[in-house]
C-alpha cells in the first residue's frame, strides 16, 4: 500500500481526519486499543501513530488474495474493494460465491478476515420495550432458522449509463446477485425485543473500518423505515449457500433487507439500534443513496432538501445467456434467458425484442421461489439472416411499470438505473 495515500480523502464522502475524541482516549488507556482490538494485539506505540493513519496490516488491495475464490468479476477498484459480475456468469438461479459482486465502502474487519465470530454479539436497542444482547447461538436457538434466496443490488448498479456521468463506481449491469441467505427473521428479533410505537426506522452498524483508518468514523450505516423491517422477507443471516458467510460478504452476521437498494443490507453486523426519527448514520444524509423528489433534466444541481430517500429498487432484468457478442446460426431457434427482479416484489412479465424494440416476444417466466428471488426467464428468438442483432430485455412490475430502453430519472449521484440490459448476437449464414 502506497502510504502517502493514506488518511487521504475518498470520495465525495471522505470526512476530513479528526483529532482524538473523548472515546478515542479513553480506550486508549484501557489496555487494548480499538485499533489493537482489530489487530489482534496491542500496538505498544500507538500514541506516536498519527491521528488518521492506517497500520499497514490494514493493507487491502485486489492484489492480495482477497479475490481467490471469486472467478471473472470485474474489479472497479481495490481501495475500497468493488468488483462486479459479467451478465454472463450471472445464469445461476442461485448465485453462487465465486460469482457474488462485492461492494465495499471500507475495509474488511480483521474479525472477518480471522473468521473469529468469538464473542460476538448483535445488540438490538433503541425504542424498544427490551434491549437485547445476542450471541450467535441464541440467535441461532432462539429463533425460528429461515433459508431464502434473496436479491442484493447495489443502490448504483447502473451508474454507468447515466449521461451525464455521475460519481461513484461505474457499476454496469453486475452489482447484482442472488445467493441463497439462511438466518432468522429480523422482524421476530424485533418483536422479541418489542418495538415500541415510538418506532419510526432502523440504524444498522458494523465492524468494519473506516478508509482513513479511524476507528471513530463509521463507515456506513443505513436503515430503513420500521414496517419495512417488520415485513417477514429480511433476515439476519450468518450463511449464504449453507456456508457461513465469507469475509467480503459480512461475516459473522449481516443483514439482507430485500427489494431496497443493497447499501442497507449491513455486514458484520453487530447491532441494530430502532430510532425515533429517521436514521441520520453514515451515507443516509445529504446525496447518498437519494433521489430528487421530482424529475430533473439529466445534469441539474437539486438543493439537498429536495432530496428523498431511495426506498424500493425498481423492476430489472438481465440477459445472462448467450454472453454478448455469441455467433448463433440463423433461422434456427436459440434459446435466450436471463434473471429479473423487482423491489416490490415479484415480476409479472419479460419481453424481449431482436429488432432494436420494434417488436417484442414474451418470455416464459418461471415464478419465484420465493417472494424477492430473482426470475427465471426464457425465449426461442429466431434471427432471419446473418448479421448483426441485439437482444433487449424488458421486464415488467405488478403494477405494469416496464424498464425503458434508455436511462431513466437522471439523478446526481446515479442511482436506480434499471435500463433494458442489450446484448449482441451474431447470426450466421
Ligand atoms: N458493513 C458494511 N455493510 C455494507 C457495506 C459496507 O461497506 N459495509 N456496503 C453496502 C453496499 S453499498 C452494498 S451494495 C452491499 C454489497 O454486498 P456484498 O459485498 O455482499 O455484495 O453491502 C452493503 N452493506
Ligand atoms: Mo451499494
Amino acid at each position: 500500500m502506497d502510504q502517502s495515500s493514506i488518511g487521504e480523502a475518498h470520495g465525495p464522502d471522505a470526512e476530513p481526519a479528526t483529532a482524538d475524541s473523548g472515546r478515542r482516549s479513553f480506550l486508549r488507556t484501557s489496555g487494548l486499543t480499538a485499533l489493537g482490538a482489530m489487530l489482534g494485539m496491542a500496538i505498544p506505540f500507538e500514541r506516536h501513530l498519527p491521528a488518521g493513519l492506517l497500520p499497514v496490516a490494514f493493507a487491502q488491495d485486489a492484489g492480495t488474495d482477497f479475490m481467490k475464490d471469486k472467478d471473472g468479476l470485474t474489479v472497479l477498484g481495490d481501495r475500497p474493494l468493488n468488483a462486479e459480475t459479467p451478465a454472463h456468469l450471472l445464469d445461476d438461479d442461485i448465485t453462487p460465491y465465486k460469482h457474488l459482486f462485492v461492494r465495499m465502502n471500507g475495509l474488511v474487519p480483521q474479525t472477518a478476515l480471522d473468521a473469529n465470530a468469538e464473542g460476538w454479539t448483535l445488540t438490538i436497542d433503541g425504542e424498544v420495550d427490551t434491549p437485547l444482547k445476542l450471541t450467535i447461538d441464541e440467535l441461532k436457538s432462539r429463533f425460528e432458522n429461515v433459508s431464502s434466496r434473496l436479491v442484493i443490488e447495489c443502490g448504483g448498479n447502473g451508474r454507468a449509463f447515466f449521461q451525464p456521468g455521475t460519481s461513484g463506481n461505474q457499476w454496469t449491469m453486475g452489482a447484482v446477485g442472488c445467493p441463497e441467505w439462511t438466518g432468522v427473521r429480523l422482524a421476530d428479533v424485533l418483536k422479541e425485543a418489542g418495538v415500541k410505537q415510538t418506532a419510526v426506522y432502523t440504524g444498522h452498524y458494523g465492524n468494519d473500518v473506516h478508509l482513513s483508518g479511524d476507528t471513530e468514523k463509521v463507515v456506513i450505516s443505513r436503515g430503513v423505515p420500521i414496517e419495512k423491517a417488520l415485513e417477514e422477507d429480511a433476515i439476519i443471516a450468518w450463511a449464504l449457500n449453507g456456508e457461513p458467510l465469507p469475509a467480503l460478504h459480512g461475516f459473522p452476521l449481516r443483514l439482507i433487507v430485500p427489494g431496497y437498494p443493497a447499501s442497507v443490507s449491513q455486514k458484520y453486523l453487530n447491532r441494530i439500534w430502532v430510532r425515533d426519527k429517521v436514521h441520520d448514520g453514515a451515507k443516509m444524509t445529504g446525496d447518498s443513496y437519494r433521489l430528487p423528489a421530482y424529475p430533473v433534466a439529466p445534469g441539474t444541481e437539486v438543493p439537498e432538501e429536495d432530496m428523498v430517500i431511495l426506498t424500493e429498487m425498481p423492476v430489472k432484468s438481465v440477459v445472462t445467456f448467450p454472453e454478448t457478442g455469441a455467433s448463433v446460426k440463423a433461422n434456427t431457434a436459440t434459446e435466450v434467458r436471463g434473471q429479473a427482479w423487482c423491489g416490490k416484489g415479484d415480476v409479472a412479465a419479460v419481453h424481449i425484442s431482436t429488432d432494436f424494440g420494434q417488436t417484442w416476444q414474451e418470455a416464459r417466466l418461471d415464478p419465484a421461489p420465493n417472494r424477492f428471488a430473482w426470475q427465471r426467464w426464457r425465449a426461442d428468438v429466431t434471427l432471419p439472416q446473418h448479421g448483426y442483432y441485439e437482444v433487449w430485455a424488458r421486464a415488467t412490475d405488478g403494477d405494469g411499470i416496464s424498464q425503458p430502453p434508455l436511462s431513466p430519472g437522471w439523478n446526481p449521484r446515479g442511482y436506480a438505473n434499471n435500463i433494458q440490459h442489450r446484448i449482441a448476437l451474431i447470426a450466421e449464414a
